[in-house]
């Protein structure tokens, strides 16, 4: 957003002799983001030592950037003598962000991508990582379908090389909501406009969690909640998640299926002693997997050749379908259904994708987030009612013609949404009711007022809160 601050706290190890009168530059390689503070006077710095920038550096954007515009710098160091630097990237305005809230850290986009937002090139997001390991994750997709025919995805296509499906349109970008010393929890929204005439109507809210408890710190729990906005019953759906692992290159990867703990996982075939990754659903007890060697010709199909819809929805809806394949380049689908949603309804589809030293950490990981999801994530967070007040950044931000502000009530409230222009002349009221606790959108037109910079607030009991947004025509 124009004229927003960026702070930028960087932590920094010494790997070299000591180092007197340190100075650290930072400076910017895109006009669109300028720094204001980019100077931070170490001083004296021993060998191995660690420090972080204090104050922080400043950098201010100037324009209103597209959405995941990427912004470079250049950290340049120097103490008279010895002058080195180094080049860092990030994005501005992401749909996108890491997850990382335990030993995992997995990148959710608001597309219904995971560990990228931009397959196959893999620059937006840093996949998934387990301690200290390099990226092990090449692709990961929700899918679901109710037959051959209605299949949507944000997985690979059917072409040879082509890239991934979009039948999934951003509501809200992929955030984290809160974060406290117990958990991390992160939302993002879509629905299926993007399939176009092959869509079912549904809305998908995904809300993942970390732990850091000593039995949770090795898995993410993601928990789709999938809305019916159509007028009919959707029935016969299957829900699933796509993964490609690559571990350590994933050139001789295994997967196989888990039946005693009902999970899907992928190994290093040359060398076990790299991280075991799995992933089981755990919202409820209808199991899928499918096994894919994805150069095929193991009884199964290719996806090199393509990602077809049928191939899909075999993959989904076969039950336990195909137990292995490997050693090779591997992926698998691990999925649930048969599911019915009526109008209105909601079904969640909660998985744990974990991550591990061997195979039964693995299952210890899986049946603890089994356990996890049952007491804590699905009673206090898998209700219509909310925990907390909550008043969202709008989206899309900026837009023309249409918005939408979505706010969160624990309680019954009186609420109060007004818009207000930059010297705080109120322009509009949204909302002046009382209502329920729940869930609530509103959508905002910005018919009538010029591009430029406004501020919506909320009341509702005790609690306010202001955001500001942009129109731009
Ligand atoms: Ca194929
Ligand atoms: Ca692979």
């Amino acid at each position: 957003m124009p004229g927003e601050i960026i702070s930028i706290e960087i932590k920094f190890k010494n790997y070299l002799s000591t180092a007197s009168n340190l100075t650290i530059t930072l400076e910017s390689r895109n006009p669109d983001a300028v720094v204001r503070n980019g100077i931070f006077s170490a001083g004296s710095i021993a060998a191995s030592d660690s420090f972080s920038n204090s104050p922080k550096f400043t950098v201010s954007l100037e324009n209103m950037l597209p959405l995941n515009t990427q912004l470079n710098f250049l950290i340049k160091y120097s103490d008279g003598d010895y002058s080195d630097y180094q080049a860092i990237t990030t994005f501005a305005n992401p749909s996108f962000a890491a997850h990382s809230g335990n030993d995992i850290s997995l990148t959710i986009t608001g597309k219904g991508t995971l560990g990228f937002n931009d397959y196959p090139s893999n620059m937006q997001g840093t996949g998934f990582t387990y301690l200290n390991s390099s990226n092990l994750l090449f692709e990961g997709a929700l899918m679901i379908a109710s037959s051959a025919a209605k299949v949507l995805d944000a997985a690979r296509g059917s072409g040879e090389a082509s890239g991934q499906n979009e039948d999934f349109d951003p509501v809200q970008p992929f955030r984290i909501v809160s974060e406290n010393n117990d958990l991390v929890h992160g939302t993002a929204e879509f629905n299926d406009n993007g399939a176009g005439a092959g869509k079912l109507g549904i809305d998908v809210v995904l809300n993942s969690y970390t732990f850091t408890d000593d039995s949770s710190r090795n898995y993410i729990i993601l928990k789709y909640s999938i809305i019916n906005n159509s007028a009919d019953i959707i029935s016969n759906l299957y829900p699933g998640l796509y993964f490609d692992w690559d571990i350590a290159g994933g050139a001789d990867d295994l997967t196989a299926y888990d039946s005693g703990e009902n999970f899907g996982y992928v190994y290093n075939g040359s060398n076990q002693n790299f991280p075991w990754v799995g992933t089981g659903i755990i919202s409820r007890t209808g199991y899928g997997f499918w096994g894919i060697n994805n150069s095929g010709g193991d009884g199964g199909f290719s996806i090199y050749d393509g990602f077809s819809d049928a191939e899909k929805f075999q993959s989904l809806a076969s039950g336990i379908g195909k137990l292995q394949a490997g050693p090779g380049d591997v992926s698998f689908v691990v999925s649930t259904g048969p599911l019915n949603i009526g109008p209105s309804d909601t079904i969640n589809a909660a998985f744990a994708v974990a991550a591990g030293s061997n195979l039964n950490e693995l299952r210890t990981a899986i049946s603890n987030a089994r356990i996890k999801y049952r007491n804590f994530v699905n009673d206090t967070t898998g209700g219509e009612i909310p925990d907390k007040f909550v008043l969202y950044q709008n989206y899309p931000n900026p837009f023309n013609p249409n918005t939408t502000i979505r706010y969160n009530l624990p309680v019954q409230s009186n609420v109060f949404l007004k818009v207000y222009d930059v010297l705080g002349n109120e322009l509009r009221t949204l909302v002046n009711q009382l209502q329920p606790a729940g869930d609530y959108r509103i959508e905002f037109k910005s018919e009538g007022l010029a591009s430029g910079i406004y501020f919506y607030r909320i009341e509702a009991g005790s609690f306010s809160e202001i955001r500001k947004m942009v129109i731009l025509k």
